[in-house]
């Protein structure tokens, strides 16, 4: 059987290259095995073992996980929504079809139900393979998984969630739409009346720009906005926000309204506790400055 290759990684390592998203710069992981390689209905999807960050899946190119650093990104965009919503029982993730965010929502017992709805039937297909701990999710009781468009799907739904969290790929092509009032308008009229958002946010050094366009599209829409970020290695230049928005006017995303106790975040949280959920609004002087509307 012949060995498979992949475009994008050359003499043992992958590169990680947009003249757009992260023009000048390049994430390289050392490949042990190339695992899979795809061209879906909707992407290129390739999945190889590192040497360093254990299994990663990438998506048109873009490194969507890696095993060794999803942890910060995953617990970050799920508990800074979920513990700034008084008690959220129904929860609905769009995208993030590698499973790690509903692991995440799942640790909250408060949950009843958590809904993940993806476009691409080949990630949670082949994150159930190759990234087991985050795909683990959706053997969870109280989990559905929903393969289709996220704007649809969440157009035959009013005042129905607690708490919605968009996992979205980059804004080029499809997912740009992601970053759009319109969105956040069906994203709104499908919570419920305190609800919650949290909505994967880029990073101050590559994409002010983008990030101050989304935090417009998001006042036009919710009364509460704020944005935070946390630290990951694989991302492009080590970090990545969110953008986190309430439709309660009167809330205070910045100060959880819930925790988890001392033990079980020593024992289930190895990047978010209570401290960090505060500091990871406090943004560097020209990043808060240009945010500041
Ligand atoms: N559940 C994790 C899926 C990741 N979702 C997308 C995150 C986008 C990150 N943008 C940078 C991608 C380039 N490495």
């Amino acid at each position: 059987m012949s060995e498979l290759t992949h475009p994008l990684i050359k003499d043992g390592w992958f590169m990680e290259i947009s003249d757009t998203m992260w023009p000048g710069q390049a994430m390289s992981l050392k490949v042990e095995k190339i695992l899979h390689v795809e061209q879906s209905l909707y992407q290129d999807v390739l999945i190889f073992q590192s040497t360093d960050y254990g299994n990663v899946l990438v998506l048109d190119g873009a490194i969507q996980v890696t095993e060794r650093d999803e942890f910060s990104y995953q617990e970050m965009i799920a508990h800074l929504a979920l513990n700034s919503h008084p008690n959220p029982r129904k929860v609905l993730v769009i995208g993030g079809g590698d499973g790690g965010v509903l692991r995440e929502v799942i640790k909250h017992e408060c949950v009843e139900k958590a809904v993940l709805c993806d476009i691409d039937e080949a990630v949670p297909r082949l994150s159930k393979i190759y990234l087991p701990e985050m795909a683990k999710s959706y053997k969870h009781p109280k989990v559905t998984l929903h393969i289709g468009d996220g704007f649809k799907f969440l157009d035959e739904y009013k005042n129905t969630f607690d708490v919605i969290i968009t996992d979205s790929s980059d804004p080029e092509g499809p997912a740009a739409s992601l970053f759009e009032k319109p969105y956040f308008k069906l994203l709104n009229d499908a919570l419920t009346e305190k609800g919650v958002i949290t909505t994967q946010g880029e990073n101050i050094w590559l994409h002010m720009e983008i990030i101050k366009n989304l935090k417009k599209a998001c006042l036009e829409v919710f009364p509460v906005v704020e944005y935070a970020y946390c630290t990951i290695p694989t991302y492009p230049s080590g970090q990545i926000g969110f953008m986190v928005c309430s439709k309660d006017p009167n809330a205070s995303l910045k100060f959880p309204l819930r925790s988890f106790s001392d033990t079980f975040e020593k024992e289930h949280l190895r990047y978010y506790n209570k401290k960090i959920h505060e500091a990871s609004f406090i943004l560097p002087t020209w990043a808060r400055d240009a945010l500041d509307f």
